[in-house]
Parts: structure tokens; sequence; C-alpha cells
């Protein structure tokens, strides 16, 4: 079994993350150090080469073990767009005009789906996967979160995101999932 209070290190620019991250290792008594440094990331249609190339990018200057992570969100309806450029379309066209773009459709199924890299040493790192399956709201609802929270409603539930605190969040989504995985592994594994 795992020490106690061990540190693992996640690079990302993004505190939202770190934090949901921070509290599912957390049970797990592992300690998660927040690294927020820009990585250089290729331009793929799969987040496992997004992953990997953060790896290649972050082992030049972060020392093991450290976790990266890309997330995406793609709907069905239109064909999985805005997927792994997620990041920019919130950004360039924002929450409004997806719900614009699916005004007049039925259809409102997507999924997150989030992978990340476990990196053990500068020769081994391990790939893990968190999804979540969900509907787009018709309207932003909730102020918790980030990102499209405001607009995903997973499956099962009648709330989006935005209306979950952390904890709720995190027992359902995408990176809750993907963490869970990481904190059971590393929990199996004295190797840090
Ligand atoms: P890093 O690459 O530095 O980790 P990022 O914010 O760019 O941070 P991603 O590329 O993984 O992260 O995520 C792409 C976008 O997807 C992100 O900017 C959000 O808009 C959205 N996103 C990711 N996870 C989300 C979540 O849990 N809830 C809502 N939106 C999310």
């Amino acid at each position: 079994m795992r020490r106690g209070g061990d540190v693992v290190r996640f690079v990302t620019n993004n505190e939202h993350k770190y934090k949901e991250a921070s509290d599912i290792l957390g049970a797990y008594n592992i300690k998660l150090e927040w690294v927020p440094l820009p990585v250089d990331e290729i331009q793929s249609e799969y987040l496992e080469d997004i992953v990997v190339s953060k790896v290649v990018s972050a082992i030049e200057v972060v020392d093991p073990p450290f976790i990266v992570e890309d997330t995406g969100l793609f709907i069905h309806a239109l064909n999985g767009f805005p997927g792994v450029y997620a990041s920019y379309v919130y950004k360039k066209l924002g929450l409004p005009s997806i719900l614009k773009l699916l005004e007049k459709t039925r259809n409102r199924k997507a999924c997150f789906i989030a992978v990340g890299a476990l990196v053990i040493d500068s020769h081994i790192f391990k790939i893990f996967r968190g999804e979540v399956y969900g509907e787009i709201a018709r309207e932003m609802r909730g102020s918790q979160g980030f990102g499209y929270d405001p607009i995903f409603i997973p499956e099962g539930y009648d709330k989006t995101m935005a209306e979950m605190d952390r904890e709720e969040k995190n027992r359902v989504s995408h990176r809750g999932r993907l963490f869970t995985q990481i904190g059971e592994y590393l929990a199996g594994k004295n190797i840090v």
C-alpha cells in the first residue's frame, strides 16, 4: 500500500480542473500539486494524441510523477463538434452560439470524454479515460463549475453540471471518473 501524503503534479492551466482532481485524489491521501504551465499540444482529432504530446512537452520541465489531461465535448447532432476543439470554440463562439446551433434540434445527446496520462517516470506512463453521457440543455443554467457545465445535463439528472457543487459533479463527471481510476491505480501501486 501507499504511504500517506505523497505528491503528484497536475500540469494544467485550468484551475477548475485542478480543484476537481485535487478533491478526488485527496480522498486517496494523494496531494495534488498544481503546475500551471503552458505545454505544447498538437492538433489532432484524437484526445490520446493530444495527451501524449502534452506528456512529451511536460517531461522536459516537470519531474514525475505528474498528470496531464485533455477533455472534449462531443455533440451527436453536430457530428461530434466541438470535440477536441472545445476550448477554442468556447472562447471564440461561447455557449449561446452552441445553443443557437442546436435551436431546432431534438436530438440533444452529447458526451464529455477526458483522457489523462499519469507519468510515472521518464520511461513509463499510463493512459486513463473517463466519460459521461448526457444532453445539451435548452438554456444555460447554474453558476458553478466552468466551461460547458451550464449547458450539460448528465444522464439520469434533470440539472446541469453548473447546478451541482464540486462534490456532486465529481461523482458523475468525465473528470471524476478519470481521476477516480487514477486514484485507484495509485492506491494499489506504491509508485510515488
Ligand atoms: P489545459 O489544456 O491546460 O489542461 P484547458 O482548459 O485548455 O486546460 P482542455 O483542453 O482539457 O482544458 O478542455 C477544453 C475545454 O473543454 C475547456 O476549456 C472547457 O471549456 C471545456 N471543459 C473541459 N472540462 C470541462 C468540464 O468538466 N466541464 C465543462 N467544460 C469543460
